[in-house]
């Protein structure tokens, strides 16, 4: 039976420990394993209802969208009318509370909130384990975000995708953490995370990336279950900088980064060598995201701030994972 008209809403996640290229692209199951933190703050809602009508309508953020985001929308909603059997068709609406294409992760909270409205609207009931991998069929990082706090999406080892799904490690409000975002372009990026990881494949420093994540995994495991910022910013850090080193070595080379980008890290190393614990991490994007304590975050925003080419600086909570709307 249908569900009705339903709203969800899911925050962004930013990566620790990154997702950067797949094991099978249809089904977007990850060559590797991640670790994430969902964010309070920067979410999208999405609506949808089924109902008897000539086509789909899909809006996104009141408009047609371009015809790959809508590409994108349709064909994820044709995976749930599949699966619950439906014919009738779809309208979904996303609003977004996060700039769109700049590189905060807008897809991962789109896809997470869509496999929550659109499985409710299509009368399906999902466990979050499930709802994790519908979501990663629109967006990998989407799976992620259906939990809140710090979450890992494990790798999986089944053909068919079905273990390849996030959980959560450690609840929002366990570890009064924050994530300082340093905005430093709003442009449209050039590659997209979809093509640049694609590409990332064919790099020499590619299976030494396979070969360093899981360890870099062991650590952020223990370092999120220690509460241990330095380790975990350290171990984020460190599989930032891989990962970004796996486009330089390209040919051609693939480089995300600005100017801003990189004076923003000197100014956190600055900070960190004058005691104040904050660490980079950066993805598919010229933003530049910091990982530090609550009581550190204003310190941490006015240096930002401070640092030419920054527009903006956002700061981040741990946030929740996806919800239903009333
Ligand atoms: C991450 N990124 O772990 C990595 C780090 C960007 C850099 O997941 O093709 O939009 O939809 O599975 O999830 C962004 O890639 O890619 C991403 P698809 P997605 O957060």
């Amino acid at each position: 039976m249908l569900g009705g008209e339903t709203t969800a809403r899911a925050n962004v996640n930013v990566a620790l420990v990154k997702y950067w290229g797949k094991r099978d692209a249809s089904l977007n199951l990850p060559a590797t394993g991640s670790i994430s933190l969902t964010l309070d703050g920067l979410w999208v809602d999405a609506t949808c209802a089924f109902a008897d009508g000539p086509r789909d309508a899909i809006a996104i953020d009141g408009a047609e969208g371009t015809p790959e985001e809508t590409g994108r929308v349709a064909a994820f909603v044709d995976l749930v009318r599949r699966e619950a059997g439906l014919t009738e068709r779809a309208r979904v609406a996303t609003r977004s509370g996060v700039p769109r294409g700049v590189g905060l992760a807008s897809s991962a909270a789109a896809f997470a909130a869509l496999a929550m409205a659109t499985s409710r609207a299509a009368g399906l009931r999902l466990e979050p384990p499930a709802l994790s991998a519908f979501a990663r069929r629109g967006s990998g990082s989407a799976a992620r975000s259906i939990f809140g706090g710090f979450v890992e999406w494990h790798r999986g080892e089944r053909p068919d995708g079905r273990d390849s799904i996030a959980a959560p490690l450690l609840a929002p409000n366990a570890w009064d953490v924050r994530m300082v975002v340093a905005v430093t372009s709003t442009a449209r990026k050039a590659v997209s995370s979809r093509d640049g990881m694609q590409r990332a494949v064919a790099s020499p420093l590619y299976p030494a990336w396979i070969e360093t994540v899981e360890r870099d995994l062991r650590e952020a495991r223990a370092a999120i279950a220690a509460r241990d910022l330095e380790a975990l910013g350290l171990v984020a850090e460190h599989s930032a900088l891989t990962m970004h080193a796996i486009g330089l070595a390209l040919r051609p080379p693939l480089l995300y980064w600005r100017g801003a980008t990189i004076e923003c890290i000197h100014r956190v190393w600055a900070l960190r060598a004058e005691g104040t614990p904050a660490f980079v991490t950066i993805d598919a994007g010229p933003q530049v995201k910091v990982l530090c304590e609550a009581a550190d975050a204003e310190r941490v925003a006015a240096a930002l701030r401070e640092v030419p080419g920054v527009e903006r600086v956002l700061t981040c909570a741990p946030g929740g994972g996806v919800e239903v709307r009333a």
